[in-house]
């Protein structure tokens, strides 16, 4: 595929990414799957409480969701069909550049796996575990191009859906850099 193929699969956007109406929508989530505060809670606030009880059973089953690690759940009253729930690594704990380029590898992958042609991303670790905003930005668009460079996928969209206008700016910015 060509270099120009797999930038026309990926879109950069500003909004809230409870309505967007992908196949799957990424959860910057803890390893706890407590979704008690950013985009996590606005998913469980958006989708149902069943997102929860959901991630609850998985916890049951598996103790934590280690860093850089991703799982599903359906996603309830979302307009998407599922959540995938990833962990990023928070600011300061180490190697926080190939833990978020894993978590968002494994989310792809994952979709991947479901056979699934559209996933919409938020600025993963950006908010409340601290990553710095256009290290996010890179990583993010760079591991989407790896992917979709890599692998045969059943993915023909990726959409990293930014809330804020300075999240927005950076993701625009080097995305626009690389055309
Ligand atoms: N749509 C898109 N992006 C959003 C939305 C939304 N509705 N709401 C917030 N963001 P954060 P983290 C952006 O803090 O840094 C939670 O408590 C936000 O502006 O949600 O990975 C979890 O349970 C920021 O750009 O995730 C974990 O404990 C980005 O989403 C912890 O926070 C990520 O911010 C995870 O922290």
């Amino acid at each position: 595929m060509s270099t120009k193929e797999i930038f026309q699969k990926i879109t950069i956007k500003k909004g809230d990414i409870t309505k967007e109406n992908v196949d799957a929508i990424v959860n910057a989530a803890n390893s706890h799957l407590h979704h008690g505060g950013g985009v996590a809670l606005a998913i469980v606030k958006a989708g149902g409480q069943e997102i929860q009880k959901e991630s609850d059973e998985i916890i049951n089953k598996i103790g934590f969701l280690p860093t850089g690690n991703a799982v599903i759940t359906n996603a309830y009253c979302l307009p998407c069909k599922f959540v995938i729930h990833t962990v990023g690594p928070i600011y300061g704990e180490g190697n926080e550049d190939e833990k978020l380029h894993k978590a968002i590898y494994n989310s792809l992958y994952l979709a991947h796996l479901y056979n699934l042609k559209s996933i919409a991303f938020p600025a993963v670790s950006s908010g409340i575990f601290g990553f710095p905003k256009d290290r996010c930005a890179k990583i993010l668009i760079d591991t989407a191009i790896e992917f979709l460079s890599n692998i045969k996928t059943s993915i023909e969209k990726v959409v990293f859906c930014l809330f804020d206008d300075e999240t927005y700016g950076y993701f625009e910015e080097y995305y626009k850099n690389l055309l």
